[in-house]
């Protein structure tokens, strides 16, 4: 069981969860400043206004990077920071560019990989304002290819960008069950704005070919120059029949897959949506116009993955359209014969089980031609973590297990099955803020006490991971 000398290994962060600072040097409100605003929204009544305040502690951070001996660090860019209010006729803010430039250069400087995500769900909340975020077909692809351009140009020494990540979110999380900003929902005990059966799907289309178009720029005006590479993130959880007898219940565990990871996968290798997904959604679901799957078609030069965990499948029938986001089946943590897909985390959603990432990868591989896969987020949150003392929390014994477990599944990936995963990005580098789950859940290898000035402490799991991939990194 091996890994390539090549392979690239290190940590992933997002600009809302990490940054804070969110005054400084002419910043703009994204979507979910104004959503942490609204009470009972997240969790703790918390906000990434603060967060880890690694924008003023830009060099910090690279230490720790250069301490733990990452190669590679994937963080993304709050486009707040380069155009306030967003759009292609708004101004652009000099020095939220040459934070990133600056950065980057330090990054570089010390010998760590940069890979950058354009949009990690921060939405300029001038553009929900002004024409419905991401629900506007004409408007949206046009804006998020003209703040793509501004960063391509910025920045050439990145050789690895990403356009979104994990458009599902955004589009589930955002618009069917309102649990993430902008927060629409027809469910009337969560406020009713929008549409649930119908803005999903308009936003995942959307999403697409704002992803097609940003790399239409990338490869026509920079990357005959800066020989980068570009690509997309989706997540996607493992999938197991509930009952391995019933063939309903197989079947039902590629349509999972399909409505998590095909819904954006096969538009971008094959030019359309999953058969399972048409079927289900009818004319809900929007058809690409000729000119638009020109732009979607072919576009990823990798692949890039988030996973997280595995869910046992029973397949359902006859599920209301509010309600069919997940291919009309039920996602378990228990299956017919009782056995547990795996222990509790912090995340209601999360239970390791790493023979589905490796599961996953093959399955990934075999559909899609084997693409150049770099793993873009993996991690998990540990239960209780939030209440234990300082001396417990760095000691995650847990959570060192969880990516031993995964980086060795991943490794037989590549090495026993022919998978061609070449990068590996933990979730994440440190504690941040979790979404709607604000602070209390922790992902991060490192502790970032919030109280005494945002200190942070490397766990266990930080200090496990250089020795982990050197164990399994060939040498030349
Ligand atoms: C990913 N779910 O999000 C994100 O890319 C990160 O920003 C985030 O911090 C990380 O995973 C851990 O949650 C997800 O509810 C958030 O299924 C929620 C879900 C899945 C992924």
């Amino acid at each position: 069981m091996s890994l390539p000398s090549d392979f690239l290994w290190g940590f992933a962060t997002a600009a809302y969860q990490i940054e804070g600072a969110a005054e400084a040097d002419g910043r703009g409100p994204s979507i979910w400043d104004t959503f942490s605003a609204i009470p009972g929204k997240i969790a703790d009544g918390s906000s990434g206004a603060v967060a880890c305040d690694s924008y003023n502690r830009t060099k910090e951070d690279i230490d720790l990077l250069k301490s733990l001996g990452a190669k590679a660090y994937r963080f993304s860019i709050a486009w707040t920071r380069i155009i306030p209010l967003g759009g292609r006729n708004d101004p652009i803010n000099q020095k939220g560019i040459d934070h990133y430039v600056k950065f980057v250069d330090d990054l570089l400087e010390a010998g760590i990989t940069p890979f950058i995500t354009l949009f990690h769900w921060d939405l300029p909340d001038g553009l929900d304002k002004r024409y419905g975020g991401l629900l506007n077909r004409t408007e949206f692809p046009l804006d998020f290819e003209n703040y793509a351009r501004v960063m391509f140009k910025a920045i050439p020494k990145c050789k690895h960008w990403i356009t979104f990540n994990e458009p599902w979110c955004s589009a589930i999380l955002g618009y069917n069950s309102g649990y993430f900003a902008p927060g629409h929902t027809s469910d009337r005990s969560r406020s009713a704005v929008g549409d649930s059966a119908r803005e999903p799907w308009l936003v995942g289309h959307n999403l697409l070919v704002a992803h097609g178009r940003a790399v239409k720029v990338y490869r026509e005006e920079f990357k005959p120059t800066d020989k980068g590479e570009i690509g997309i993130t989706l997540n996607g959880d493992a999938t197991l029949p509930w009952d391995p007898e019933d063939p309903e219940d197989v079947e039902a565990c590629d349509r999972k897959i399909e409505f998590a990871i095909s819904w954006f996968a096969d538009p971008i290798y094959f030019g359309k949506y999953p058969d399972s997904m048409i079927k289900q959604l009818g004319d809900r679901l929007p058809t690409f116009t000729e000119e638009e799957r020109a732009l979607v078609q072919g576009s990823n030069d990798f692949y890039g993955m988030n996973h997280y965990t595995a869910n046992y499948i029973k397949h359902k029938t006859g599920v209301p359209p509010e309600d069919d986001f997940l291919g009309n089946l039920e996602t378990l943590f228990y299956n017919k014969a009782g056995d547990c897909i795996g222990p509790e985390t912090q995340s209601f959603w999360l239970r390791p089980h790493a023979q589905g990432f490796r599961d996953l990868l093959n399955w990934l591989s075999k559909r899609y031609g084997q693409p150049k896969i770099y793993v873009t987020e993996n991690g998990t949150s540990l239960k209780g973590e939030n209440d234990m003392s300082l001396e417990q929390i760095l000691e995650d014994d847990f959570r060192v297990k969880y990516f031993d477990d995964y980086v060795h599944a991943m490794a037989k990936a590549f090495s026993e099955d022919g998978v061609n995963v070449r990068g590996y990005l933990a979730w994440s580098l440190m504690d941040n803020f979790e979404w709607a789950e604000g602070y209390e859940t922790r992902f991060g290898v490192t502790y970032v006490d919030y109280v005494n000035d945002q200190k942070r402490y490397p766990k266990k799991s930080a200090k496990a991971m250089k020795p982990l991939f050197e164990s399994l990194i060939k040498k030349d």
